[in-house]
């Protein structure tokens, strides 16, 4: 299969639908990087972030932190990179990330945000994807030489011209360049590639503009009441949309307030920071939520500066919602979004039913809703469910991308005709307007916020000699309310092991949390009327066999 096949980098709103979203204030056209000289106009000397580089902490002023996207941004100039250029950023939670990006925004370069636990096979399809010019990474990070598999990326891709190593005596060097002002590029072009969750094979990448991200941001910043006086600790890997703009590192600069960039999200050093920092917002997802809540019961440290945790990324369950207010002594806020675009809030003031209840409403007031009949996958706008029963959820609007970036194919099907976003996500819509998720009809597995894709994780498995077929389905978990299963029939004769299969996927160069949870091992698979492989049946007999142990 050809990585490169194709389809446009962008697909643009329709001329009027632009012009609305114009006209209601939506869209303001500025981009990333003239923001950033307005922060650093507004803000000056406040603090902007705060964090651990290498070993050394860092405490960088709006100032600054202008100053030295300023200065990286003439430094990747300097080594041939060009607006529209694509960048993989593979960086954990350092203050090089914000940097870094602005620099690259300054420039006119694209960000395409790869996570910390992405591997060679993911990056490499990346790279090659979004034609890459240079990936910027760290030496290690969790004991994994991430400078080392950019490298043999490097090698591989013809596209890949520079590896910068963020702490490199030769990124120091860039970082120290003649600052430079360049063009600013067109708002309403593209800013960067996220990436998707995943449900037809591999991750899809998302093109945002500056115009259409930055509505979002500024949005959820004041959805989420963030003042210049706020306080918001970065727990969860911030290259992940949730934590870069729900409201995120990018909505606690948009409002002037300081982002603190957590090394890891594990209770003792999230309680430290809170307690050190006066920590007053962060944002997990459940399985996090609810380690917070176990480890509060048990803390010397002061936590009493936090006012509001939100969660969200998988489903939260309610009586983990109900919990998080008096173990942490903060108020909750469920947030239900997707790196596409559409993102829901339960509002600070909404009732205690809706907060604990609902994943929340949409941001904008153009967030178009359709609940559509959940058993037909080609369901348009128009085969809307009786108000209050479950459906798919279609949406469109200001901030919610018409389609894929190169992937004309599956924009054909993961789209509507009129342009509305098929999530997968099952849900139930209230009279208040907020949605309740109830389930997925997409083929993805939600690991505690991580997504998975099924058909990914199987082409792995079909690719060991001794497997025939491979069915990856979800098996419910206290923990992580999901983790993967993976069927698997193998060839005439052979027996893998479950140990060997699962060494067998990891060593495909692949995230660690893709590899799955448990692999069982039979003859055939069940069937349905069609002949297709029969997951419901595969997840009935995963419950069958769970009731029985
Ligand atoms: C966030 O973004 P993605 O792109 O990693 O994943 C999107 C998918 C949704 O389609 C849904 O299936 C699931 O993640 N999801 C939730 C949820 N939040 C996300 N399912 C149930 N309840 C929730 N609260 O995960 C993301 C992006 C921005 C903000 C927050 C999360």
């Amino acid at each position: 299969m050809s990585v490169r096949s194709e389809g446009p980098d962008h697909i643009a709103w329709p001329p009027e639908v632009a012009a609305h979203y114009r006209a209601a204030g939506y869209w303001r056209g500025q981009t990333f990087g003239a923001l950033l000289t307005t922060l650093a106009d507004a803000y000056g000397t406040r603090p902007a972030v705060v964090g651990q580089s290498a070993d050394h902490p860092v405490r960088w002023s709006y100032a600054e932190l202008d100053e030295r996207a300023h200065r990286l941004a003439a430094g990747f100039a300097g080594l041939g990179i060009r607006a529209g250029e694509r960048v993989l950023v593979q960086l954990p939670n350092v203050p090089e990330f914000v940097s870094v990006i602005f620099a690259l925004w300054r420039l006119g370069a694209w960000p395409v945000f790869t996570l910390p636990a992405h591997r060679h096979t993911e990056l490499r399809y990346f790279a090659e994807k979004a034609e890459a010019s240079a990936i910027v990474t760290v030496a290690e990070h969790e004991r994994h030489d991430h400078a080392a598999t950019a490298r043999a990326v490097a090698a591989e891709v013809d596209s890949l011209r520079e590896v910068l190593v963020v702490g490199s005596p030769e990124f120091t060097e860039l970082s120290a360049a003649e600052p430079r002002e360049f063009p600013d590029p067109d708002p309403e072009g593209v800013a960067f590639l996220q990436l998707s969750g995943g449900s037809t094979g591999l991750s899809k990448l998302i093109p945002r503009t500056h115009d259409d991200y930055l509505y979002s941001v500024r949005e959820s910043a004041r959805i989420c009441a963030l003042r210049p006086e706020s306080v918001y600790l970065a727990a969860l890997p911030v290259a992940h949309n949730f934590p870069l703009s729900s409201p995120g590192v990018l909505g606690t600069l948009h409002a002037g307030a300081t982002v603190v960039l957590a090394p890891r999200p594990d209770p003792d050093m999230a309680f430290r920071l809170i307690e050190s920092e006066r920590v007053t917002i962060s944002a997990v997802v459940p399985p996090l939520a609810a380690a917070w809540v176990q480890a509060a019961a048990r803390t010397d440290r002061d936590l009493s500066s936090l006012d509001v945790l939100l969660v969200g990324g998988a489903k939260c369950a309610r009586e983990l919602a109900e919990r998080i207010g008096p173990a942490l002594g903060c108020r909750l806020q469920q947030v239900f979004g997707m790196a596409e675009g559409l993102v829901c809030y339960t509002r600070l003031d909404d009732p205690d039913e809706l907060v604990l209840g609902t994943q929340g409403r949409p941001i904008s007031p153009d967030d178009e809703i359709r609940v559509v009949d959940p058993d037909d996958p080609n369901a348009t706008s128009d085969d809307e469910v009786p108000p209050g029963e479950v459906g798919a959820l279609l949406t469109r609007g200001p901030y919610t991308i018409r389609g894929y970036y190169r992937a004309a194919e599956h924009n054909a099907t993961a789209f509507t005709a009129d342009g509305f976003y098929r999530t997968g996500d099952l849900v139930r819509r209230l009279p208040s307007g907020h949605l309740e998720v109830v389930g997925r009809a997409k083929e993805q597995i939600n690991r505690g916020g991580e997504k998975v894709s099924a058909e990914e994780v199987e082409n792995h498995l079909m690719a060991h000699p001794e497997v025939l077929d491979a069915a990856v389905v979800s098996v419910p978990d206290e923990y992580l309310g999901e983790r993967t299963c993976a069927y698997v029939v193998p060839v005439d004769g052979a027996r893998p092991s479950e140990a060997e299969l699962r060494r067998f996927v990891r060593d495909r160069g692949i995230a660690a949390f893709k590899v799955p949870d448990l692999v069982v091992v039979v003859d055939k698979f069940p069937v349905t009327g069609v002949g297709k492989t029969s997951k419901r049946e595969l997840r009935a007999a995963l419950a069958a066999r769970a009731g029985n142990g």
